[in-house]
């Protein structure tokens, strides 16, 4: 189907009061909200101000006050509902994914299947909020470490993964006895919508099974970015998860700290692979395909560098260039399509703008050219460009968040390693190789940098068991699996007597 028949305002129409919200919600506010797939307004949205802000805040934290006293496998519960609720309503937001972001389909549902992982993992947590107990230097003493629920949780979630990431965090901390307000992206505030709606239905069956959940417990903020400065501002919010771009982080990061809040920051990526000379090169095309041009170039893992020994360059490269030329591009809604459009006209305009100046480096782009145009001139689908770099310099050391694949050839395993590193962020990186040093030193302490080091496949897809996040301008916090609850918990360390004198620690005394 051509883009201009596509009816997309009546499709998210139906799909938003299908979930229960209310038609009036959609319209006469001050917010357009436009889909990427053709460029068209498909709701006017209404926008809370930074003052109703701080009330909203309020409210959470006296929710707070309440739900931090529910015993932590009862929170679950809830969560235990939101994953079924997710999983019913898995078509629905998967689409509205696919509308909003234009994430071609498969991606769109895999974005639900990611909140419906988090979902499962975090139930099973709600029973292993674990504290260590810890050997005490004093007879008749014991000294444990016990974790307590930490407060609001601020949530600022980014366009490219609307839902995941909110549900990374909102599963965890409402699992950890905190309330959460979230501040979506201006960009995808109807998928947040939609979200809220699934877990107000999971709230209800709670209800109704005898649950107490305070109201406010999960509040959302469609605004601009007088709200997400009135949420990072204000003392209530013990935690804001913030995912977006370094330039986003410097701001909100000293914000929190010098009010001695606490954040996690999940910013920006520019993620490398290292194509080594015993690499199969036929998992190595796939992996590559799929992480630097999968969801247009558009995750913070995509893969933005490739490092390739020159014994194979010849073998991978002209492969590469080929899948380049013939991926399948277009509306994502249609099966099929590999590559769906970039999410507006500033993209598309960064994307160009690093094509010139990779051509001012002496860089040989393929592909890269705007397609579709004369279907629907207001969305913007790009051919993925491939661009042969002499070095790595130029805007190879930026992310663009667009699908731009620098290639660079190299001859020595270390000198790979160092480039892989020579960049300001550490989220994610990759080798692709069979030689077990290579692949060992890649992930050792002198390997890789990054929160994320893979091998034999891309940077990008993670799953949600491992701790997501990365190193230096990429932010430092880790979401998602692993330990990353800790994070959103406070910790206390208890020492308790239980005998009949009082020996002080490290021998002192103090005899009355
Ligand atoms: C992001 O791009 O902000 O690892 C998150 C991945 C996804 C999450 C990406 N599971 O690519």
């Amino acid at each position: 189907m051509s883009l201009a028949n596509l009816k997309l305002a009546a499709e998210v129409r139906a799909i938003l009061t299908d979930l229960g919200v209310k038609a009036e919600t959609l319209t006469g506010g001050s917010l357009a909200v436009r889909s990427p797939i053709t460029g068209e307004t498909i709701a006017n949205l209404h926008e809370i101000s930074a003052a109703a802000t701080d009330e909203a805040i309020a409210k959470a934290h006296a929710a707070f006050l309440e739900w931090r006293m529910i015993p932590a496998p009862k929170r679950g519960e809830l969560i235990r509902l939101l994953g079924e609720e997710l999983r019913t309503h898995k078509d629905a937001l998967g689409k509205l994914v696919s509308i909003e972001v234009g994430k071609v389909t498969s991606e769109g549902l895999g974005e639900v299947q990611e909140m419906i992982d988090i979902c499962d993992f975090a139930v099973g947590l709600s029973r292993q909020l674990y504290g260590l107990t810890i050997a005490t230097e004093r007879a008749d003493h014991r000294m444990m470490e016990t974790w307590h629920p930490l407060g609001v949780t601020g949530i600022i979630s980014a366009f490219n993964f609307p839902v995941a990431v909110w549900s990374w965090n909102a599963s965890l901390a409402l699992v950890c006895g905190n309330s959460i307000v979230w501040k979506p992206s201006e960009k995808t505030p109807l998928t947040a919508i939609a979200t809220q709606a699934i877990l107000e239905k999971a709230i209800a069956r709670y209800v109704a099974d005898g649950g107490v959940v305070p109201p406010s417990l999960a509040t959302l903020l469609i605004g601009g970015r007088d709200v997400g400065e009135a949420l990072v501002d204000n003392a209530k919010v013990a935690l804001v998860s913030a995912t977006g771009s370094t330039a986003m982080g410097r701001k909100v990061g000293p914000k929190v700290a010098a009010r001695f809040g606490r954040s996690i920051l999940e910013l920006g990526g520019n993620n490398a692979a290292i194509v080594g000379p015993t690499a199969d090169l036929d998992i190595t095309l796939r992996g590559v395909a799929f992480s630097a041009m999968g969801t247009a170039g558009q995750r913070c893992t995509t893969l933005r560098r490739l490092f390739v020994h020159d014994s194979v360059y010849d073998q991978l490269v002209p492969g590469l260039i080929k899948a380049y030329g013939s991926v399948s591009i277009g509306s994502p809604l249609q099966s099929g399509t590999l590559v769906g459009p970039l999410i507006d006209k500033g993209a598309f305009d960064r994307m160009q703008q690093a094509l010139e100046a990779a051509k001012a480096a002496g860089g040989k782009v393929h592909g890269g050219e705007r397609q579709l145009a004369d279907e629907a001139g207001d969305a913007y689908y790009v051919r993925p460009a491939l661009v042969e770099m002499p070095e790595q310099s130029g805007p190879m050391v930026d992310e663009t968040f667009a699908p731009i694949l620098y290639v660079v050839k190299y001859s020595n395993f270390d000198t790979a390693l160092a480039l892989n590193n020579d960049v300001p962020q550490g989220l994610s990186s990759s080798i692709f190789t069979n030689d077990m040093r290579e692949m060992e030193a890649f992930v050792s302490d002198r390997g890789s940098d990054c929160g994320i080091a893979n091998v034999n496949l891309g940077p990008s897809g993670a799953e949600i068991g491992g701790a997501f996040g990365g190193e230096k301008e990429t932010g430092g916090g880790r979401e998602s699996g692993s330990d990353a609850w800790k994070a959103y918990m406070r910790r206390a360390t208890n020492t308790i007597n239980y005998g009949r004198t009082l020996p002080l620690a490290q021998g002192v005394k103090f005899d009355l």
